[in-house]
């Protein structure tokens, strides 16, 4: 073959194989509420690499965080729909789209973080990963958003009384709303996007978030008091949507449970180090921390609403979560 010739075949081989390579590379969309940098941030970053790594970059991911393709809700129907692939959710409204994860929302159920990440881990958030299918998304993985705080632009809160009359934003979930209420709290339900300017403007007086999302969202610009009352441990959960999931190969499937492993440990590390070093931090911005809350007092103004929850998911149910040692 001339010189010329072998170098046209050489090139025309070479562009083949770049184009191969384009056409097999699939770009997944991720999204999420809370900010760049934030613990969901650094969930997805890890998931994102881990799956770039081990497919030999055919799967990367494009990453839209601070709401960008709405609230939790939205991205979540996305999801269920295909038009988004992948997000990272509190369970804020997932319970209704999976009824059966409501139960991990009941304030008070969780004593710490390690009986949390016990439950999720073992057989009881396991078996909640499985009801996610047969809606239209696949749970890879239990994640974590953490332990739920107060902040309120009003008064210092210590005990239930504290909340009287306060409007607090809350997630749009009734089991946290039901509880709230015996608390003397209004809760105003919102989609997250909405809730700086709803502060701002003192449409709502509060809301309550894990210290990850109040340092991230940066709401010590519009709240002055901070209450570590740790009301309710907020799960979180990396949901892929089906038709991603359909296509996979047995070994791509793995390689995306294996990565969604990987990211749930960095992000629960990222809200154990944003727990131990955002309360100083804030306090630096301005902000005025009750650390001593009376969680007895709130425990205690809780017990009509436990009726109410024993009532809906089984009392039997409930005691399974908490004898979790
Ligand atoms: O998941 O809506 C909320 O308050 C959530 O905690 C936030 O979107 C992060």
């Amino acid at each position: 073959m001339p010189r010329t010739a072998l170098a046209r075949t050489g090139i025309a081989a070479a562009l083949t194989l770049l184009a191969i390579g384009a056409q097999a590379q699939t770009v997944l969309k991720i999204g999420y509420t809370p900010a760049k940098d934030s613990h969901y941030w650094v969930g997805a970053t890890a998931f994102c690499a881990e799956i770039e790594k081990n497919t030999q970059a055919r799967f990367k991911c494009q990453q839209f965080p601070s709401s960008a393709l709405g609230g939790e809700r939205e991205q979540i129907e996305a999801v269920q729909l295909g038009t988004q692939d992948l997000v990272i959710t509190s369970t804020g409204p997932v319970g209704n789209f999976v009824p059966e994860v409501k139960i991990v929302d009941i304030p008070f159920l969780f004593r710490d973080y390690d009986h949390a990440r016990k439950v999720f881990d073992g057989p009881i958030g396991q078996d909640l990963l499985t009801k996610f299918p047969p809606k239209g998304m696949v749970a890879l993985v239990w994640t974590e958003n953490g332990f739920r705080h107060i902040t309120n632009s009003k008064r210092p809160i210590v005990k239930p009384d504290d909340t009287k009359g306060l409007k607090v934003r809350t997630m749009e979930n009734k089991v946290h709303m039901d509880g709230y209420r015996t608390f003397g709290m209004l809760p105003t339900p919102m989609a997250f996007p909405e809730v700086f300017t709803a502060l701002q403007q003192g449409t709502v007086d509060g809301q309550e978030n894990p210290i990850p999302v109040i340092t991230s969202s940066k709401f010590s610009q519009v709240q002055k008091h901070l209450s570590l009352t740790g009301h309710v441990y907020s799960p979180a959960l990396l949901l892929l949507s089906n038709t991603v999931w359909s296509k996979l190969s047995e070994a791509d499937k793995r390689v995306f449970l294996d990565a969604a492993k990987t990211s749930a440990a960095a992000q629960r590390k990222k809200v154990d180090e944003d727990d131990a070093n955002g309360v100083a931090l804030l306090e630096s911005q301005g902000m005025q921390v009750v650390r001593t809350v009376d969680k007895a007092a709130f425990q205690e103004a809780l017990k009509p609403a436990y009726v109410a929850y024993a009532k809906e998911f089984g009392a039997d149910n409930i005691k399974k979560i908490q004898d979790v040692k």
